[in-house]
């Protein structure tokens, strides 16, 4: 949206400084009261939690793999609160924030990465559709959606706007680039929701984009923001009025959350192998509860016990993930060809049947 050139500092649209300072923003009016600054404060530690009691439970072996979010709490919460009941979200495989935003137990988001279950939560029931592991395809099935609403005539005042989840990374893929031209001509309701946490597995940004990647948006024609996503408010405030501007009838918009990805990439990546440990302690100092939490202190809007209570419920949640993860159930071998045609399918039928007498061949000879 701002008219930088190649040489200028892009704009970061922010409204709470990394010192828990409230400077607002002139293009971002946030009207927000103590108690949902202090609800969001709430949503960032609980989420940072069962995230690292994930990480913890897939070092136990009781997960196969898991991609953290720390670091992207701000922009997972900020967004998915920006979020109305009746939106629908398609995530990557990381927004867990979102996730919780959106009303998905936890043992719901485990179970996939416990390889229990090939999804986990109905996506209708709660507006937020299935983990997507093939990079950028999201954005496509986003797009498809949002075309539907808008067939649907679902637009206006109190109308339904549908919101992608990538990273970096994808921006580069073939998918996301046709969903932005594909939302773009067809004045799509969606927003492109782009975390941009600084790397692609061990590829740094630099090997993405020659330009700051909100600017690409103004190529397929549509407005581009880049939005301080360490900052809960400012995504917030960003977010809602991409996805306001959705619902009534003017089009896509690419927000660019800048933010880091303080982990590994997943379990089975040693970011010390590709990148500077110095990188990491300068976002620590951007840190994204911290600041929250400087704001509610500064201006005397939560007291220690307020801060003591948050951290009480986290152990509390620490302690049910741990449970519930492990009381998991495993699924029967023949459910796998369950619900992958919503009609009866003879081919998956023959299949079924086959996988069932192998099955049982080892049950005859007593190996199993
Ligand atoms: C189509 C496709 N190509 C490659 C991969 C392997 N892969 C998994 S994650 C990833 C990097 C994605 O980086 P980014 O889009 O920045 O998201 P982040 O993991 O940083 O959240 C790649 C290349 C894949 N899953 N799908
Ligand atoms: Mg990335």
């Amino acid at each position: 949206m701002s008219d930088t050139t190649a040489h200028e500092e892009p704009e970061l649209i922010q409204l709470l400084t990394p010192e828990g300072e409230l400077t607002g923003h002139p293009d971002y009016p946030l009207e927000i009261t103590a108690d949902e600054v202090r609800d969001l404060y709430r949503d960032l530690v609980l989420v940072r939690r069962f995230d690292g009691e994930a990480v913890s439970l897939q070092r136990q072996g009781e997960l196969g793999l898991w991609a953290s979010l720390l670091g992207q709490e701000a922009a997972q919460i900020g967004s998915g609160r920006a979020l109305r009941g009746h939106d629908m979200a398609f995530p990557s495989y990381r927004e867990h924030g979102v996730a919780w935003c959106r009303g998905i137990e936890p043992e719901e988001l485990l179970g996939m990465f416990r390889g229990v279950t090939n999804g986990g939560w109905d996506p209708h029931e709660h507006g937020f559709h299935l983990y997507t592991i093939v990079i950028g395809s999201q954005a496509l099935h986003a797009t498809g959606y949002a075309m539907g609403v808008q067939r649907d005539g679902a637009l206006g005042e109190d109308g339904t706007a549908v919101i992608t989840y990538f990273g970096d990374g994808a921006t580069s893929q073939g998918d996301t680039n046709e969903a932005f031209n594909f939302a773009s001509v067809n004045n799509a309701p969606v927003v492109f929701f782009c975390q941009n946490n600084q790397w692609a597995i061990s590829e740094p940004l630099e090997r993405q984009a020659r330009v700051p990647i909100y600017k690409r948006a103004s190529g397929f024609g549509f407005p581009g923001v880049r939005v301080d996503g360490n900052d809960v408010l400012a995504v917030l405030a960003v977010t809602r009025a991409a996805l306001d501007n959705a619902r009534e009838g003017n089009g896509p918009t690419l927000v660019e959350a800048f933010t880091y990805r303080m982990g590994a990439h997943t379990t089975n990546d040693d970011p010390t192998r590709y990148r500077n440990a110095a990188e990491l302690e300068e976002w620590k100092a951007k840190d994204p509860i911290l600041r929250v939490r400087r704001y509610l202190e500064h201006n005397g809007l939560a007291d220690d016990a307020f801060f003591a209570g948050v951290d009480a419920e986290a152990d509390a949640l620490g302690e049910k993930v741990r449970t519930q993860c492990r009381s998991l159930p495993d699924p029967e071998p023949l459910d796998i060809f369950h619900e992958v045609y919503a009609e009866p399918n003879v081919h998956i039928d023959r299949q079924r049947a086959e996988f069932a007498e192998y099955l049982a061949s080892f049950e005859a000879e007593g190996v199993r």
